[in-house]
């Protein structure tokens, strides 16, 4: 990568985040049992562009959830047999809902109950009648926030990739999609582990180690399709999932990738270097679960580097 290359190099990621953000919808769900109060509500959200799902009963509220994944919900504080406080002290408890964000939307105009509604777990409250205006934006400047965290601990921050932690589950999840395909769905995983990566940093530097780490992110990016997982496993280590991929065609990709990343001239205060990867391959469904392909991977990774390395083995 050319020096004036740099600066587009990360333009490329920025725009790769603004993309899937404007792409995004807004989901809400609506925790409501008086049917006028949901018509006007969801009228509101969708002349702002944010689309809606309403349950009359809060004992639905988990088979909601997981079928519609709202990015909010708006809760509703007195309905019969429930109470939408007590609905949101539930959610809390689960792990997958604990930060999903709450916003009650009640007639009570006791301070006291209010606090109390917000103590119990939601984020904000709006008194009905409701002014349009704010509820909409209300609706939108969480969910944004949210987003935001919620994109701020998956990824990885030197590389803009998913973090060791998102990529386990991503790839466990494509394990998953692929089983569960009618017909035998293969999925290639490959472990990609930069060579003598530590002789880099103690020639040129930690800073100059840091953008060979970014450039491999950067060439993958570039070179993988939108539906491949590409995760940050470890410092310099890499972990891709190619779904609907055979071994013998993921080997023919990797290794392409393994032969420019090594063409590729990184810049150091003294002039250019050139790096090397190695990289290990495992494929469903040969091996079929998440945890064994990465072991199996790991395995020919290590192959690869007792081979003499710049390779990728099965
Ligand atoms: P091998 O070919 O066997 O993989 O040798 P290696 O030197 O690449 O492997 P080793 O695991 O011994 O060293 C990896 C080094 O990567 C050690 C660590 O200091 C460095 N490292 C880990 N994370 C980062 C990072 O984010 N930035 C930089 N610059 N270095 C990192
Ligand atoms: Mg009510
Ligand atoms: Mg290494
Ligand atoms: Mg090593
Ligand atoms: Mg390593």
């Amino acid at each position: 990568i050319a020096a004036e290359d740099q600066p587009a190099m990360v333009l490329n990621c920025i725009l790769d985040l603004v993309q899937t953000n404007e792409q995004e919808q807004y989901r809400v769900l609506v925790v409501e049992d008086s049917r006028v109060a949901v018509a006007l509500i969801r009228r509101t959200l969708s002349q702002h562009g944010i689309s809606t799902h309403a349950i009359h009963d809060p004992g639905k509220l988990l088979d909601a959830l997981e079928s519609y994944k709202p990015d909010l919900v708006l809760m509703d504080m007195y309905m019969p047999r429930f109470n939408g406080v007590e609905a949101t002290r539930v959610l809390r408890q689960m792990a997958a809902y604990n930060s999903l964000p709450v916003v009650y939307l009640s007639g009570e105009s006791a301070v006291g109950m209010q606090v109390e509604a917000l103590r119990l777990g939601g984020d904000q409250f709006l008194m009905k009648p409701f002014n349009p205006v704010l509820l909409a934006a209300v609706v939108k400047t969480r969910i944004e926030r949210f987003r935001e965290v919620r994109r701020s601990t998956r990824l990885d921050g030197l590389t803009g990739l998913l973090n060791h932690t998102a990529a386990k589950s991503r790839l466990k999840a494509m394990v998953e999609e692929a089983a569960a395909a009618t017909a035998e769905s293969p999925l290639t995983v490959a472990m990609i582990d930069i060579d003598h990566f530590k002789s880099i940093n103690d020639a040129y530097g930690h800073p100059v180690g840091d953008q060979v780490i970014r450039g491999l992110a950067w060439l993958l990016k570039g070179r993988l399709r939108s539906v491949d997982l590409i995760g940050r496993y470890g410092g310099e280590e890499f972990l891709v999932a190619l779904p609907g991929v055979t071994k013998d065609k993921a080997l023919s990709a990797i290794d392409r990738i393994r032969r420019d990343f090594s063409g590729l001239p990184h810049m150091h205060q003294g002039g250019t270097l050139h790096a090397t990867f190695s990289a290990g391959i495992a494929s469903l469904p040969e091996v079929d679960t998440a945890a064994a392909l990465t072991e199996v991977a790991d395995g020919a990774l290590l192959q690869a580097k007792r081979l003499g390395r710049n390779r990728v083995e099965v």
